[in-house]
Formats: C-alpha cells, sequence, structure tokens
C-alpha cells in the first residue's frame, strides 16, 4: 500500500513537472508575431527646397561649374531617370552644407544590434562620431535585445542616442527581415516627430571617411558594392514569381545594398510600410525572399526610383581591395565570421 502510494505521487508530480516544462518552453521559444501595419496610407513628400533668396551669402567662393566639363569620366553620375549618383569629385562639400545646415535638420539613425552583434556598435558610434554628419543634429536609434551591452561613447553637441530595447529572433534571417517592421512601428509611434531625414545602417560596419550632407534626398538607395560592375542577370534579386520581391531576369537597375536606406522620414516610412506588408504576404504564403528585406527592398527601388544613390565608395565591403574609381572608403563593412556571430547559420 505505501509503495503504491509513493509511486501514484511519483506519477502525479512528473505529470505536473511536464505540463509546467512545456508551458515554459513555450513562452520561452514564442516569437512575437507580425503586426500588420496602420492602413493609414502614408503620403510622399518633397524635399524641403534648400534655397535662401534672402539670406544668400555672398562669402562663399568656390570653383565656377564648368557646363562642358563632367567632374568624373570613369563613372556614372547620373541614372537615366536624372537621379544623381555621388562619387568623390562630384560634390562640394561646402555648396551642400551652406544648402543643408541653415535648415536646422535632424537627422535619425537606426541601427539593430541584436544578439552578439552588440560587439560592433561601440566601433560603429566611435567612427560615426568622427565622419557621420558631422555639424548636423544627429538621433542614434540602437535597437537591441541586450540594452546593458550598449557601450557608452561620448557623442558630439546635438548628437543624442536612445536605446530601444526589442526582443530576439532566433533566426539571423527573421532579425535581419524583421528590422523593416520594427522601423516602421517606431517611425509611427515617434520619429514622424523627431526627425526630419532618416537613414537606417547595418551595425557590422565603420565610417573611415567623410559621409556627409552630400547623402541627403527624398529617397536614397545605395549601390551593392558586390555588384556594380555586373550585368542585371547576374543579381541576385528573388527570382520566383511566387514572391511578393520577385524581378523577372530581364529588369532592374542596379543592385542595392540592404545595409543603407535612406531619404525623408515619410519616404522612409512609405518604403518600410511596403516592404514589410510585402514580408507579410511572403509569410502567408510560406516564402522567404532570397535576401529577405534586401530583396524586398530591390523589388521598392525598381518600382520607386531612389532620388539619389550613394555610390560603393559610401557602403564598401573590407573584403575586396580597393580599385581605381573609389578614391575614398567612406563606410565599410568589418570582416566577422558568421558562424560565430548569427544566431543560426
Ligand atoms: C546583407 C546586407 C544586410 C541585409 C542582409 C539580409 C549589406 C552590406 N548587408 O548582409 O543589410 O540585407 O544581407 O540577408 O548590404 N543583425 C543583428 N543580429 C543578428 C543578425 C543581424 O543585429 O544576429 C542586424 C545587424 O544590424 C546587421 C544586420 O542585421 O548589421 C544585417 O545582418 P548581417 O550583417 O548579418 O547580414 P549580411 O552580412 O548577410
Amino acid at each position: 500500500g505505501r509503495s503504491c502510494l509513493i509511486f501514484g505521487f511519483t506519477v502525479t508530480v512528473g505529470m505536473f513537472t511536464a505540463v509546467y516544462v512545456f508551458h515554459s518552453n513555450r513562452t520561452l521559444l514564442s516569437v512575437p508575431k507580425y503586426t500588420t501595419p496602420n492602413p493609414e496610407p502614408a503620403p510622399i513628400q518633397r524635399e524641403k527646397v534648400p534655397v535662401r533668396i534672402d539670406s544668400y551669402s555672398t562669402s562663399l567662393r568656390y570653383p565656377q561649374p564648368q557646363s562642358l566639363k563632367s567632374p568624373r569620366s570613369d563613372v556614372m553620375t547620373v541614372t537615366p531617370w536624372l537621379a544623381p549618383v555621388v562619387w568623390d569629385g562630384t560634390f562640394d562639400s561646402s555648396i551642400i552644407d551652406s544648402l543643408y545646415q541653415p535648415q536646422n535638420l535632424t537627422i535619425g539613425t537606426t541601427v539593430f544590434a541584436i544578439g552578439k552583434y552588440t560587439r560592433f556598435i561601440k566601433g560603429f558610434l566611435a567612427t560615426a562620431e568622427k565622419h557621420f554628419l558631422v555639424g548636423y543634429k544627429v538621433n542614434y536609434y540602437i535597437f537591441t535585445d541586450k540594452p546593458d551591452e550598449v557601450p557608452s561613447v561620448a557623442l558630439g553637441m546635438q548628437r543624442n542616442l536612445s536605446v530601444i530595447t526589442v526582443s530576439k529572433f532566433f533566426r539571423w534571417q527573421e532579425i535581419s527581415m524583421r528590422r523593416m517592421e520594427r522601423i516602421l512601428n517606431t517611425i509611427e509611434e515617434r520619429l514622424l516627430k523627431e526627425v526630419d531625414y532618416l537613414y537606417c545602417l547595418d551595425v557590422d560596419m565603420l565610417f573611415h571617411n567623410h559621409w556627409g550632407a552630400e547623402v541627403l534626398s527624398t529617397l536614397v538607395a545605395a549601390i551593392h558594392p558586390g555588384y556594380y560592375k555586373n550585368p542585371r542577370e547576374v543579381f541576385p534579386y528573388e527570382c520566383r514569381p511566387a514572391s511578393q520581391a520577385y524581378v523577372p531576369l530581364d529588369q532592374g537597375d542596379f543592385y542595392y545594398a540592404g545595409a543603407m536606406i535612406g531619404g525623408l522620414i515619410e519616404n522612409v516610412r512609405a518604403l518600410t510600410r511596403t516592404c514589410h506588408q510585402a514580408i507579410l504576404i511572403d509569410k502567408q504564403n510560406d516564402i522567404e525572399a532570397a535576401w529577405q528585406e534586401e530583396s524586398h527592398l530591390n523589388k521598392y527601388f525598381l518600382q520607386h526610383k531612389p532620388t539619389k544613390l550613394l555610390s560603393p565608395e559610401y557602403l564598401w565591403d573590407d573584403t575586396k581591395p580597393k580599385p581605381p574609381e573609389i578614391h575614398f572608403i567612406r563606410f565599410s563593412t568589418m570582416l566577422k565570421n558568421y558562424a560565430e556571430v548569427r544566431e543560426n547559420v
């Protein structure tokens, strides 16, 4: 009788423990659901015209632009839809600053550092303070699951940092792709009120040279350093028609990098909204684009042409030697051991 009682007790305790462990694991493993974007249509804003007729400064002296002379003959400096492609030699920073500085702009920068990527924050911020929009009001928004690991980096005047705590996803693909949703939600919650322009950047990068107000425009894309010499047939666009990111083989302008999205806040809002919606539809159809949000971004830029393109000077890849057309590497990926930093490989 006693051993029966002990046996019964052990079985009951075992069952309760199993149910508890099952439920706590479910909670641990539960991944936040995708949110559907706000149905309100996002109006597209045009850039404020940077002209100051009343306060035109006659003290600014610079070489006369030459109608019959192109500043660069080795690279494309304007697209067929008349968007400038920013290369060294195509702009004069003193003129650009004389147009943008009086506008008293605030430029937001979103950076995600989830899981082991917190190790990249320090280098990113320290080098951004030396080269990224120096002389402008900059708000950094660091999205992380480990707020305690955000290092303190001395920031210049009029430069602020906000830490936004987010949960972690278990696949690196999801971490990267869900940036669209999280940026969109943050734009709608606060950034519309806090910034004029928004630049969304990868964190595993370092600034090496000037990355200034010449990047400002209504909608800005960066040409991917790996594909700027290639024909469109080899661009790694999503090639399955079932995906919302599908681009047919005979279409495409450039292959743009997922590591940089920029523009006026309303335009970045519209971009993240459309890409997030497309990602949601793909999710429902059980398909993930070849290069996650970068594929959706490329589809978006094909349909909504950027008003300014950043040459690969503005987004380089450290594994590549510097070719002669790149005079300065301004911002570049850090070498990383994918197997070591990613959650899943
Ligand atoms: C490319 C793109 C990247 C993105 C990705 C999509 C470039 C230079 N890079 O980079 O922008 O489109 O392809 O597949 O264009 N992250 C974390 N924690 C993680 C994983 C990622 O915080 O565990 C964040 C972090 O900000 C990182 C970004 O997501 O910089 C992109 O991830 P990645 O750098 O590992 O992607 P990668 O190198 O394949």
